[in-house]
């Protein structure tokens, strides 16, 4: 099977397909979680993996596994997938690229006529990006015990619409349970996110693991005020503490060597009216390191920085913590795996650590896990110019391709 190639334009193709759906004008895609575009691109998905005969069943939380049988199914399934929600200014590539090169696979196998002795199972997992509901990567993190089944379904979007009211409501309320089930080895193939590997020019990245994340909800309560009555010297302005604190969270970030990456990405205003002081300001912060002490040490110092100008402006501020994930090691022997394989299809590789954030995250803490990146167009992603090049997603999924069939172990 080692001669086996994956199709990299039908691999391109599909992926051109899938990014039409929630295209954006500058050549994106916003397809959020468990939208009528999330729809689409499930459905398409689940359509291109039953041609290619999968069965597909579909978890309570939504994530969709579309399985090739192996000749000895009594064997736990190798897994590979990605994420198909977006960013609402997204790319057409991350998360995307991870769950069609894992059908790119099957596909190259049915080309070949190969059998594996276990079976491959294709995943794509619901709201990896967390850009509607309260948290990211919540499909994988019920999968893998970090979060609890019902209390993710409860999870409101902005609107009050519920997780499991949306998945019902698309048709992906699955009656599969959500984990607790044996994986030989999770490999995801991704984008970078960043720049290395574009500029060494490197096709493949062997992923080592990643940085832990802590995210917030910061709400931040003053009073309402009639703009044009209320002295400068009375007011309790939410709106204008937050954004205090907000520069000052900038410099929690520079106080530490190496810096974490602290981002204020979300702010919404109430009542959020030109001519009435502002009661309640609510944002969100994202913070990450990769080493746990000191993400632990910045939470703290951000938590004191907001408390500190609450505390002088006469406003109150609450800090709930949305998410908290630890580094994260990848397995060994998958790492080793992804490298050998690059080598033997004559593949520059280097090793890389993950920035981001991904489902392999949460699936290390359950099963050997290892990632393969490629690179994307000056680093540039969560953002419609976001890009890749061809025969840099063939290289990754060639790679994958041989390291789960490795895995899995051929057949005859
Ligand atoms: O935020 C992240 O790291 C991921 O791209 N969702
Ligand atoms: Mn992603
Ligand atoms: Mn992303």
């Amino acid at each position: 099977m080692a001669e086996i190639r994956v199709d990299g334009a039908r691999l391109w193709d599909s992926l051109m397909e899938m990014g039409r759906i929630g295209a954006t004008p500058k050549g994106g895609v916003g397809r959020l979680a468990l939208t009528d575009l999330d729809k689409q691109a499930r459905d398409l998905f689940v359509r291109w993996c039953e041609a290619a005969g999968c069965a597909v069943r579909v978890d309570r939380m939504g994530n969709i596994f579309a399985r090739r049988a192996g000749t000895d199914d009594s064997l736990a399934p190798v897994m590979t997938g990605s994420h198909l929600d977006s960013q609402p200014l997204g790319g057409r590539f991350d998360g995307a690229y991870g769950v069609l090169a894992g059908l790119e696979v099957v596909r190259a196998l049915n080309d070949a006529g190969a059998a594996t002795r276990a079976p491959l199972d294709v995943v794509a997992w619901t709201d990896e990006e967390g850009a509607r509901f309260k948290a990211g990567m919540m499909g994988s993190g019920v999968f893998a015990g970090l979060q609890d089944l019902e209390a993710a379904l409860a999870n409101p979007d902005p609107d009050g619409r519920t997780m499991g009211a949306e998945l019902a409501r698309i048709g992906y309320a699955g009656a599969e349970p959500v984990g607790g089930m044996e994986i030989a080895a999770f490999f995801e193939a991704h984008i970078e996110q960043g720049p290395v590997l574009e500029a060494e020019g490197i096709p493949v990245g062997v992923v080592l693991g990643g940085q832990g994340q802590r995210c917030f909800r910061v709400t931040v309560t003053g009073e309402e005020g009639h703009a044009g009555t209320l002295p400068m010297d009375r007011r309790k302005d939410a709106l204008l503490g937050a954004a205090r604190m907000i520069a000052a969270l900038n410099g929690v970030a520079f106080a530490h060597e190496p810096h974490p990456v602290i981002t204020v990405g979300a702010l919404q205003v109430r009542p959020n009216s030109p001519n009435t002081i502002p009661g309640q300001a609510v944002f969100t912060i994202d913070s990450r390191h990769p080493d746990d002490g000191t993400l632990a040490t910045v939470a703290a110092d951000m938590r004191a920085a907001c408390e500190d100008i609450a505390a002088e402006a006469g406003l109150e501020v609450a800090l709930e913590q949305t998410t908290s994930r630890g580094t994260v090691a990848f397995d060994e022997t998958c790492i080793a795996a992804v490298r050998a394989a690059a080598e033997r299809l004559g593949t520059p590789h280097r090793d890389i650590y993950s920035g981001a954030g991904h489902d392999a995250c949460n699936l290390a803490l359950i099963a050997p896990t290892a990632m393969i990146f490629v690179p994307c167009e000056k680093g540039i992603s969560h953002n419609e110019a976001e890009n890749a090049k061809p025969e840099d997603l063939a290289a990754g999924c060639d790679v994958l391709l041989q390291v789960m069939v490795e895995r899995a172990g051929a057949a005859g």
